[in-house]
């Protein structure tokens, strides 16, 4: 019997095979992958801002046009923003206030680590006007701040100060989402903040490169930035008590910024210098319907995108390889794994780590079976993501699987409850899960 059912099911399986098994994700890598991270600042990737605007473009047109405070296209946003956080391992904090009868959000997003007594903070207005999109004015600095966190999580960033981020409401109210995150912060948190850095209109078409001439570093270490990648830049002087940056300011908590221009005319020496047409605004779509997806410079977005990863690295000055944990979670109950039925688990709930998983979460996985070519073998991430670590191959009839794979989980959050899914695919002989141990290098 059990030789016939193997040998049915081996002519099934070689059938079943192909593409009866979702590719591993990528995730998924020989024992002992490991990365190397850089240390100086990276290079934010201008397609993924953009796919970033994008989104926010869809969002608008799926929203009466805008993203405006009050209106459902400005809560869309923040949801869309929120998400791709939370997934990065930020600790992401949705604050609520009122305005003009209409309720409002501000997003905040700290990247866990780092002195939280310093603490370097990056913002922009997200919400719209309501005559438009408001791609450049401010879906520019909100996509822009927005991979320059994810970079921070994909890179693993273990800066010396801690990082927030920030996505403001109700901007084009008069700052209103800003001014009540400082009201509502206590005296003594204020003081923890290092610097804050505002970000409210980079992409403009006809491009200018204004730095805020506010606090003497921070507007020293843009104009580095720009004079290392050969771009001249002027003071802005426009946008004084404009933006989110004139309430930090207020408080006396050092600011500064970056700003490609609004409704101002390019002169023939600023086109000389930046490019683009004089005679021409930075941005004539200012506050107005046509600012869309095709309102924006992609020379200006990319180069402002890079002076601000390297403005939050420079400021925050970490290192930017993880330190080695060596944190060891593990469950040694043993599962037994029912023959030619469903799928087991063991799990375990870790706690205590910073941020997404390492490049190489080693899985340690001890499973007693006669015929290990049964058994498939899944690891389930805290948020369900699922990384194939084995696939059944009945044709391999050697005993046991001791194995230590290596995934890639810096997508997810490490901490939470990490479960091994065993599922003994053919019937013939039955084994149990010994241990399973997920070892964080
Ligand atoms: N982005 C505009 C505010 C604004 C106009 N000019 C400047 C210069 C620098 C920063 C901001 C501004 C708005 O949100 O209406
Ligand atoms: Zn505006
Ligand atoms: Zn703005």
């Amino acid at each position: 019997m059990k030789i016939s059912a193997r040998l049915s099911a081996v002519l099934a399986a070689s059938a079943l095979a192909v593409g009866a098994f979702a590719a591993a994700p990528a995730g998924a890598q020989p024992a002992g992958a490991t990365g190397a991270l850089a240390v100086t600042p990276p290079d934010i990737s201008v397609a993924n801002v953009k796919q970033h605007l994008t989104d926010l473009q869809s969002i608008a047109t799926a929203n009466g046009g805008n993203r405006a405070h009050g209106r459902t296209g400005y809560k869309a946003s923040v949801d869309f923003v929120k998400a791709k956080l939370d997934a990065a391992g930020f600790t992401t904090t949705l604050q609520q206030f009122t305005s003009s009868g209409a309720t409002g959000y501000n997003l905040i997003a700290d990247w866990p680590g780092g002195d939280t007594n310093q603490v370097v903070m990056s913002g922009a207005h997200l919400d719209s006007v309501t005559a438009g999109p408001g791609i450049n004015d401010n879906g520019s600095g909100s996509a822009a701040i927005l991979e320059t966190a994810l970079t921070v999580s994909r890179t693993q960033y273990q800066p010396t100060k801690h990082l927030r981020f920030a996505w403001w409401g109700a901007e084009e109210l008069g700052m209103v989402g800003s001014k009540y995150y400082l009201n509502n912060l206590p005296t003594a948190d204020r003081s923890k903040i290092s610097g804050y850095l505002n970000f409210d209109m980079i992409g403009s078409p006809n491009p200018g490169y204004f730095v805020y001439d506010d606090d003497p570093t921070i507007e020293q270490t843009f104009k580095t930035y720009f004079a290392g990648i050969g771009v001249p830049t002027e003071i802005e002087t426009e946008g004084d008590g404009r933006s989110d940056h004139a309430p930090f300011k207020n408080a006396g908590i050092p600011v500064g910024g970056l700003f490609s221009g609004a409704d101002y005319i390019k002169t023939a020496a600023q086109a000389q210098k930046w490019g683009g047409t004089s005679g021409l605004a930075f941005d004539r779509c200012y506050h107005a319907s046509c600012d869309t997806l095709a309102n924006i410079n992609d020379t200006g977005l990319d180069r402002h995108s890079d002076a601000i990863a390297y403005a939050v690295w420079t400021l925050s000055g970490g290192s930017s390889t993880p330190p080695s944990t060596g944190k060891v979670f593990e469950n040694s109950t043993d599962v037994p794994i029912p023959d030619g039925g469903p799928g087991v688990t063991s799990s375990v709930t870790v706690t205590g780590m910073t941020g997404n998983g390492p490049t190489n979460l080693q899985v340690g996985v001890d499973i007693v079976h006669p015929w290990r070519g049964d058994l498939k073998i899944d690891l389930i991430a805290p948020n369900g993501t699922v990384y194939g670590l084995k696939t059944a191959n009945v044709s391999d009839s050697a005993a046991n699987v001791q194995e230590s794979y290596s995934v890639n989980a810096t997508a997810m959050a490490a901490n939470g409850t990490w479960t091994l899914r065993v599922q003994d695919m053919f019937t013939g002989d039955s084994g149990y899960i010994n241990n399973f141990k997920l070892t964080f290098p």
